[in-house]
């Protein structure tokens, strides 16, 4: 068999509109015959409808094999996974044969056998004889059945190869999975339609036109037997996808009546804004792939539902379909729920860049038909939905003749959408100019208009009047990401910005026995991309990351400013008003709620009065929240839209003068149990010293604690390196220090005047280098409780950042009990968090940890004010800042978490490892696009802190 070949399909039927229509149609999936084999030359006398398949396995239809027990997925980013020698494919060519028997219902005749997505080529035999082949792995292919039906039992196979040319055509950063993944069917449907529905914000009326047989009417406008190419003009409301307003229409044909939802709405660009209905449309989007842990790219209809109501409950309004047109039901979907979209094509030949794009298909004519073909499939399955506003030409395929013959075609079949093609930044076939994590600078440039000039000044005019997105920016790998607060910033300040697409939506993690859940190299495969398929907003069981949380806050639609007994609040919908929404404010006292009130936010919002709060102790936080007044399709009534915050109260926290307000805290001075005695011994016995609470050893390490064991705490610089300090550089760089393996030189212990304090004089540093840090730990019984001053003295020329300062200590595993006031539930760093919000919190320490994937740093809770870590009985121990300090728990050490390759690696221990820190490095984003900003860097300076501690 010949799979070398440039040819996209034959036999095929002229691609046309995803439609719901009443003409019959037989569904096909199901349990299917399979057998695979290890390459393509195998004999075709199994599309023989007599063939005996009865040793041949099982496989349901929509599926990928690798994920039924045969063969394997692999994964690669950019790399192909065979030779770059383009048509030709490798021998060793998985190929699946795929047999079903089906009987045809009485009285049918005709018909087309529809394929809506088969990885990567599949041919197809109808009781023996052959239909055709196809490739375009996530396009449907429809073939002409109605010759070779006959009445009762059918015969359909399909021979499906996972290496074809079109693979070159493939090459997204995802699993390589082939089969028959999406569904099948048998359809006497052969309509195509395309409703064209603008709408003009200046008279407030729609224009409805449609191309197609038969008659159009949509009974709610009264528009009634409409004629193909007449346009008529009525009063709607128009779809945004804040107002997803959607008309029912039929289109009766001679043969069929098709059923479709109307939504009206115009995409222009004006002046270098991006508009939509005549206002600047703001893209908060997320790139989605197809992925579902079990079933990889066959994800089931209540997934697709589950993934558009997660994008809308955080505040998502759009999404690029990366890299290939989703399953049709999902822009069914978007239309409902309302989410623009920009539908990208089946292409990415990104692997051509590791070889100087040499012989790249985007510029060789041989691939045009296959290009061309491709693009005319996406549009012409899903040119209906209101809420595709943009078509992409594909993403990452390099620059080349073919995408202005793809851009061409579709120019002139649909005029009204805007082309996207990100990979050639002359934007010579674009509408937009969209790139991909471009830092603030360069995106604070572009929309002050002032970016560097093309070569080209024809070109580089053309670009200067397009609007600019980003497709892809904040790459959310492991923690993170970073810096998204600022470039929001950035996206509302110039109205040339469009917003952009965070990459991406979901982890890729396959479910595995061994590992929980797999990423590249799991499968043993000789060529992988390892992690890189983890940098999802959701975790693989689609559990929102705090990425997600933060972005959620980031793209929040209403903001809130406070000043004087007043907020402000500012509505940054871009089509809709408040009035859907309802205001509750609340006043907490060191984090327990003193107030409630409900605030009347006009519908345009503006400023509003506060309520003055009661009056009372502690600090003083009032927290303003907009939730849904009532159900929404997405989102019960009650759902949290957006919140701001403000301290009422005292401007300084008084965490350290003893504890007083916080819950176990000691009472008047009176030491609780444990009393074992160390409480009143005063001065060092023999090796060792006390002061209050706290039992040192000979070299003034803290040894136990209100009679709890413990270790430390000591100086801490490390921290489990992230996926953004790996891939970015910074971890080979501390290592080069030797940060991950300090030593401690204890140089002095010397005891207070009246022996109620100690002081123990180190030096820390790693061992081949000059670089290092004095390190006074000063220590002062004050009551019940023990006060720790760290005082920090870097020597040597310490360059560039620093994973953390902090000290880091163990606890009995028994104090699993968290509470803590500060920010919280979820975790926070410098860049990082926007979605923690100042308020009292309780966890297990399991529950503090954020389930990354690959593990690495996680958890850290921000500005703690005190934090008690207690065991059964509620006693333990409770730490306060001076002010703040950051939180982390654990049950296994920073070395075993940067050991851990996936989750079951993580063993707990019998500790719980805290780490209480004065600072971190920020995240950013820098595993692909921009480091952490200056403003988040962490640098080894000269410092001084102060925690306490108290029995709890
Ligand atoms: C970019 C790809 O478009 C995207 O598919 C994904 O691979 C991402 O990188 C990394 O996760 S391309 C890159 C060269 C910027």
């Amino acid at each position: 068999m010949d799979l070398a070949h440039f040819t996209p399909g034959s036999g095929r039927l002229a691609p046309r509109a995803a439609l719901r229509s009443d003409a019959p149609s037989l569904v096909l999936d199901g349990m299917w015959r399979f057998r695979l084999s290890p390459a393509a030359d195998v004999p075709e006398d199994f599309a023989d409808p007599d063939h005996d398949d009865s040793a041949w396995d099982e496989l349901p239809v929509p599926s990928h094999w690798p994920l039924h027990g045969h063969g394997a997925p692999a994964y690669t980013n950019v790399s192909y996974p065979f030779p770059i020698d383009p048509p030709h494919v490798p021998t060793e060519n998985p190929t699946g044969d795929y047999r079903r028997a089906f009987d045809l219902p009485e009285g049918w005749s005709g018909g087309r056998l529809r394929l809506e997505g088969v990885e990567s080529y599949a041919r197809v035999w109808l009781n023996g004889h052959e239909l055709g082949f196809t490739t375009g792995s996530r396009l449907p292919a429809e073939f002409d059945a109605g010759p070779y039906l006959r009445p009762g039992r059918n015969v359909l196979a399909v021979r499906v190869h996972q290496w074809s040319a079109a693979s070159y055509l493939e090459d997204q950063d995802m699993w390589w999975l082939p089969g028959i993944f999406r569904d099948v069917t048998l359809t006497r449907s052969t309509a195509d339609v395309f409703v064209r529905a603008s709408y003009d914000a200046g008279t407030g009326r729609g224009t409805l036109s449609f191309d197609g047989p038969g008659r159009l009417s949509v009974p709610e406008l009264g528009v009634d037997g409409l004629e193909p190419g007449t346009p008529v003009t009525v009063d709607v409301e128009p779809w945004s996808a804040e107002t997803p307003r959607l008309y029912d229409a039929v289109v009766a044909c001679p043969e069929e009546t098709v059923r479709l939802r109307v939504g009206f709405r115009t995409v222009a660009i004006q002046d270098g804004v991006l508009l939509a209905n005549g206002r600047p449309l703001l893209l908060k989007g997320v790139n989605r792939h197809e992925f579902h842990p079990e079933h990889g790219r066959t994800v089931p209809y209540e997934t697709m539902r589950q993934d558009i109501l997660l994008m809308k409950r955080h505040n998502v309004n759009a999404v690029r379909t990366s890299h290939y047109p989703p399953h049709p039901a999902f822009l069914d979907l978007c239309d409902e729920l309302g989410l623009w979209v920009v539908d990208e094509c089946d292409l990415e030949t990104h692997g051509f860049g590791q070889v100087g794009w040499r012989a790249n298909p985007t510029d060789d004519p041989r691939w045009e038909e296959a290009l061309l073909d491709r693009m005319r499939r996406m549009v012409e399955r899903d040119k209906n939905h209101p809420s595709i506003i943009m078509w992409s030409l594909g993403n990452e395929a390099g620059v080349g003749r073919n995408l202005a013959v793809m851009a061409g075609w579709t120019r002139e079949r649909d005029p009204s959408r805007p082309i996207h093609y990100e990979g050639d930044w002359s934007c010579a076939n674009a509408d937009v100019y969209s790139r991909m994590y471009a830092g603030h600078a360069e995106v604070e440039a572009i929309g002050r208009g002032t970016e560097d000039p093309l070569p080209d000044p024809e070109l580089d005019a053309r670009r200067r009047a397009m609007p600019f997105m980003q497709c892809e920016y904040a790459h959310a790998m492991g923690l993170g990401p970073g810096g998204l607060a600022e470039y929001q910033e950035l996206f509302e300040r110039y109205p040339r910005l469009a917003g952009g697409f965070v990459w991406e939506w979901i982890d890729h993690g396959l479910v595995h026995p061994e590992h929980g859940y797999a990423y590249g190299g799991d499968y043993g495969e000789p060529v992988h991309d390892g992690n890189f398929v983890i940098d999802g907003l959701v975790f693989p069981d689609r559990t929102p990351s705090p990425g997600l949380l933060d972005l959620k806050k980031v793209f929040e639609p209403v903001r809130f400013a406070f000043d004087e007994g007043v907020v402000r609040v500012r509505n940054a919908y871009g089509f809709r008003d408040l009035a859907h929404l309802e205001f509750v404010a609340t006043v907490e006292a060191e984090g327990e709620q003193v107030a409630r009130f409900a605030l009347d936010v006009p519908a345009e919002g503006g400023e509003v009065k506060l309520p003055a709060a009661p009056p009372g102790e502690g600090e003083r936080w009032l927290t303003v929240r907009a939730v849904l007044a009532r159900d929404e399709p997405w989102a019960e009534a009650g759902h949290e839209v957006a919140w701001g915050q403000t301290r009422l109260s005292p401007a300084v926290p008084a965490a350290l003068s003893r504890a007083g307000a916080g819950e176990g805290a000691a009472a008047d001075g009176v030491v609780r149990e444990p009393t074992t005695g160390e409480f009143t011994v005063r001065g060092p016995a023999a090796g060792e010293y006390i002061v209050g609470g706290g039992r040192f050893d000979a070299r003034g390490r803290l040894v136990r604690l209100f009679g709890f064991d413990v270790d430390g705490p000591r100086l801490e610089l490390w921290r489990a390196p992230t996926d953004n300090d790996r891939y970015g550089g910074l971890v080979a760089a501390w290592r080069a220090t030797g940060l991950h393996r300090l030593t401690h030189r204890v140089d002095e212990v010397t005891t207070g005047d009246a022996g109620t304090g100690l002081a123990v004089r180190t030096r820390v540093a790693p061992a081949a280098t000059d670089l290092g840090l004095r390190v006074t730990y000063r220590w002062d019984a004050d009551g019940d409780g023990l006060v720790l001053t760290v005082e920090v003295e870097p020597e040597g020329g310490w360059t560039g950042p620093i994973p953390r300062l902090g000290v880091v200590m163990a606890l009995p595993g028994e104090l699993g009990d968290v509470t803590w006031f500060g920010r919280g539930p979820g975790e926070a760093y410098p860049d990082t968090g926007m979605a923690a919000r100042v308020g009292r919190w309780s966890a297990s320490v399991d529950a503090m940890q954020t389930p990354y994937v690959r593990p690495q740093e996680n958890g850290h809770r921000a500005e703690v004010r005190w934090a008690t870590l207690t065991g059964p009985g509620g006693r333990g121990v409770r730490v306060s800042g001076d002010p703040v300090f950051g939180l982390t728990a654990r049950r296994w050490s920073t070395a075993d978490l940067e050991r851990a390759r996936h989750r079951p690696d993580l063993v707990p221990g019998d500790r719980v490892h805290v780490n209480l820190d004065r600072a971190q490095q920020g995240v950013g984003t820098a595993s692909c696009g921009p480091g952490t900003l200056p403003a988040y860097e962490l640098r080894a300076e000269p410092a001084a802190f102060r925690l306490r501690f108290d029995p709890a």
